[in-house]
């Protein structure tokens, strides 16, 4: 228990209001985290996977509503709608807490309530925070103690008077006396599920949804939307990045970090196995990144996770070898299929389908079932210190010193492999312009189009996307413009007129960093055009590769007629910020329309 008043008040008023059996405050021992699984598995909610193959590994099947994100129900209630802007849903905060309290209401009965105190970013860190989530999900246990640091020892952190970020959690589905689980408990009507955000109040309430970043409520809820606020005020950054380590041959160390829209391989590129000798990677983080100011002027980044919640569909020994071998033991597997010996099996596993097996939805499958065995969004949830190549300053509460940050999307042309930003304003300006085509078939009136996702932050800004990129461009003020990151635009998605992939990817992307690290120590060269600094055609290290000079010169050219189309669209983007939109980045597309107009 706690001897912070405020939270065994908030704690009272959520139980009177939510009405559980009982309440149980997280303790985080490995024990309490078996008896969790223990319930689940006497529900049929969890099955254990086969202990030589996967020892410690448990599968989940969840609803088939509640299998993602919820970016539709997700809001962020600020007092004044114009401070959520234009790319979030906003509800007046007074009309959504009655809406909600009207849900909680009662919600938990015949449930255990737990209070999962958690830190992100190593316990009692200066630069770590806190938070609390109520939540009626044993599931929510066991993955928060996966991907946060939970328990007593963050209650001791916290002590009398420490600060803390409220998260009420609870799937939605109270229990009459005797009734049991029947399947995984969730509110299955998506419509009726809310991910809802208090920024000023630093509060989070969730409802209706078990699964990932819905439930999971320190990750996209608290260290992205609510921290980014908090950010914004603080003078730090709150980010949606991979944090790498490369050392070089001659062994000198650098750390970057990495902006992707989901489903670009950050979890891939954060582990990558280079292809090109002498070079090494280590892995920070994979998702978040916090960055603050040290004494020196640098940014300095921590993860504040303490786990991987990666996309399983896709990953591979050749894809992602590292995420392979970390997810061997510990983990927790959700809607992946499950074999007829207990062990797990997923669409791009790199390994033959079975003749048969269960799939996500618990259905009997066979490779003619014509349907996917793993759902797109199946996860594993495993403990960060198990991947192979973590570094070993992973946890350092000082965070890491940044040399550059990494941005793209997946862009079939115009976007050149790698294009190195002028300065901090013009790096600001590429993140914001970045994003990816549409290619799902929901919003069929838009395949094709870019969806402009401003440091792939979009579903998880806390306010409005105009502020934020202002406080980035203010963050660059801050200290001596050769202490900041330098900022490299990459794109690893480009198309050939047959629509095959022209770069490799994957470990060969180390070719593309290895040239950015040289450019930081000055050792390589670039052309100076009018959308940035390019590598010329040889500067990239190729050996080895199936790809031509001429191929490079293709993914290494502006085409300008591309680039000026790309400039209207970026207009039409950028009026949407209304006022808000920052000067330094109107001045910067002026500039390179200008730019490009000489050309
Ligand atoms: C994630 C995401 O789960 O970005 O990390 O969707
Ligand atoms: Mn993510």
């Amino acid at each position: 228990m706690t001897k912070n008043l405020e939270l065994t008040k908030w704690v009272d008023e959520v139980a009177a209001l939510c009405k559980p059996d009982s309440v149980h405050w997280a303790t985080g021992t490995e024990e309490e985290y078996q008896d969790m699984l223990n319930i689940m598995l006497d529900a049929g909610l969890a099955t254990k996977l086969d202990e030589k193959k996967k020892p410690g590994c448990y599968l989940f099947r969840s609803h088939p509503s509640d299998v993602a994100r919820a970016e539709m129900r997700t809001f962020i209630a600020s007092r004044k709608e114009e401070d959520a802007g234009p790319t979030n849903n906003w509800i007046d905060p007074v009309e959504l807490k009655a809406t909600m309290t009207k849900l909680y209401d009662g919600c938990m009965s015949g449930r255990v309530m737990y209070v999962i105190p958690f830190s992100m970013g190593p316990i009692g860190s200066p630069i770590a925070k806190i938070g609390v989530e109520i939540s009626d999900s044993p599931y929510v246990m066991i993955n928060m103690r996966i991907m946060t640091r939970i328990g007593t020892a963050v209650l001791e952190a916290l002590g009398e008077n420490g600060e803390f970020v409220r998260c009420l959690h609870s799937v939605g589905k109270p229990l009459a006396a005797g009734e049991k689980d029947d399947g995984w408990p969730c509110v299955p009507n998506v419509a009726e599920k809310y991910i809802s955000h208090f920024p000023e109040e630093r509060m989070i309430w969730s409802f209706g949804s078990g699964y990932g970043g819905n439930a999971l409520l320190g990750k996209k809820c608290f260290a992205l939307r609510i921290a980014g606020v908090q950010a914004r005020d603080e003078g730090w950054l709150a980010e949606h990045m991979l944090i790498m380590k490369l050392t070089s041959p001659e062994g000198k160390s650098y750390y970057i970090t990495g902006a992707f829209p989901s489903a670009c391989g950050k979890t891939n590129l954060a582990m990558l196995e280079p292809t090109i000798p002498g070079w090494k990677v280590e892995t920070i983080g994979d998702d978040i990144a916090w960055m603050k100011f040290g004494e020196d002027g640098r940014l300095y980044a921590i993860n504040p996770e303490a786990g991987f919640f990666g996309v399983i569909p896709g990953t591979s020994m050749q894809s992602n070898p590292n995420a392979v071998k970390q997810t061997l033991s510990n983990s927790i597997y959700t809607n992946a299929g499950l074999t007829d010996d207990n062990d797990v099996w997923w669409e791009g596993s790199g390994l033959p389908a079975p003749d048969h097996l269960i799939d996500w939805k618990g259905n009997d499958w066979t490779p003619e079932s014509g349907e996917p065995a793993a759902h797109a969004n199946a996860r594993f949830t495993t403990p960060a210190a198990q991947c192979p190549v973590i570094a070993p300053e992973w946890e350092d509460p000082a965070g890491v010193p940044i040399s550059a940050i990494l941005i793209g999307g997946r862009r079939q042309a115009t976007i050149p492999l790698v294009n190195e930003s002028t300065d901090w304003n013009h790096g600001i300006f590429l993140g914001s312009i970045m994003g990816s085509e549409i290619t799902t078939a929901d919003i069929t009136d838009k395949v094709g189009q870019v969806r402009r996702d401003p440091f792939a932050m979009l579903p998880f800004m806390g306010y409005h996307m105009g502020d934020y990129l202002q406080h980035w461009i203010n963050i660059g003020k801050k200290t001596d413009a050769d202490k900041l990151p330098k900022i490299y635009f990459v794109n690893w998605f480009r198309k050939d007129e047959e629509g095959k992939f022209m770069w490799p990817g994957f470990g060969d992307n180390s070719r593309v960093i290895k040239w950015i690290i040289e450019r930081l120590s000055g050792d390589a060269k670039a052309e100076t055009t009018a959308i940035g600094n390019l590598p010329l055609p040889d500067a990239i290290d190729i050996s080895g590769l199936d790809i031509t000079l001429a191929d490079m010169e293709k993914l290494l050219t502006v085409d300008k007629e591309a680039w000026l189309a790309e400039i209207e669209s970026i207009r039409e983007n950028y009026l949407s910020y209304g006022n808000r939109l920052p000067a330094e980045l109107a001045a910067e597309l002026d500039k390179l329309q200008a730019r490009l107009n000489e050309m």
